[in-house]
């Protein structure tokens, strides 16, 4: 029999709970079988309370069990990166990678200047047309959020990625992100910079070429980041939303 699995998702914010004044500090999430369940909700009060982005004083811990026939799995997409010394190179590197995807001129102009104007990180991604630009998405600074995912085997994943030198949360959860992102109903590319200040890579993703990691993407010490799906022309948008949020991803291992 297959073991039951868990979802397990946390967020904590600082000075208040979200929405009500509290300061976001981090947020996390994995599918654990049962066996795995206390630890991990152990793990996630534990990143909570030592953030680069500070101490949380509100954590909110999420249990949800998991039924077979709401699963849905794709491959990890594959690795690949740039090695870059500075903001302005990664951010070079990123345009170029965009275009040779096949995103547009206008809507990797467009997706810079949506994240290059925030002052704040968002919590979830802009959604933009690949071609025209045009922001799909009416969440304002909240964005879609893509939850729902992990990989199908986390003692795998982590020891193949140990041989590439790529442990760790953050390129885990980006990879497995990036990966059911790349397979969403829609998707052409992917941008991302990271908002955790001491933390300054950030990728290009799509299911052409994989996950393309740009070492560096902005300054050290700057809290914001963000994320830009560029789509298909004529996506429909509140599938794509419902994929992005609800639908329970596990990425599988290549051979
Ligand atoms: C990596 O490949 O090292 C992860 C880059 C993006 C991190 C996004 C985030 O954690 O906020």
């Amino acid at each position: 029999m297959t073991p039951l699995l868990y979802s397990v998702k946390m967020r904590s914010s600082l000075g208040g709970s979200h929405g009500v004044g509290g300061r976001h500090i981090s947020g996390a999430e994995r599918i654990v079988p049962e066996d795995g369940l206390e630890e991990q909700v152990i793990a996630m009060l534990r990143r909570a309370r030592t953030h680069e982005r500070g101490r949380a004083d509100f954590i909110q811990v999420k249990v949800g069990e998991i039924k077979e026939k709401d699963i849905m799995t794709c491959p990890l997409i594959p690795v690949y990166q740039m090695d870059t010394r500075t903001k302005s190179e990664g951010r070079k590197a990123a345009k170029k990678e965009l275009l040779r995807i096949g995103v547009s001129k206008a809507a990797v102009e467009s997706a810079f200047r949506e994240l290059e104007s925030l002052t704040d990180s968002m919590r979830g991604a802009i959604v933009m047309d690949a071609v025209t630009g045009e922001r799909l998405d009416d969440r304002a600074e909240r964005g879609v959020r893509c939850s729902n995912m992990d990989c199908e085997d986390t003692a795998l994943y982590e020891a193949r990625m140990a041989e590439k030198g790529l442990g760790g949360d953050h390129p885990r959860e980006a990879l497995v992100l990036a990966s059911k992102v790349a397979y969403g109903p829609g998707t052409v590319a992917e941008l991302c910079w990271s908002d955790d200040p001491d933390y300054v890579t950030g990728y290009v993703g799509s299911k052409k070429f994989g996950y393309g990691r740009i070492t560096v993407m902005k300054d050290m010490g700057d809290p914001v980041g963000g994320r830009v799906f560029f789509v298909e022309h004529g996506t429909d948008v509140a599938r794509y939303d419902d994929y992005m949020q609800n639908q329970v991803v596990l990425v599988r291992m290549g051979e």
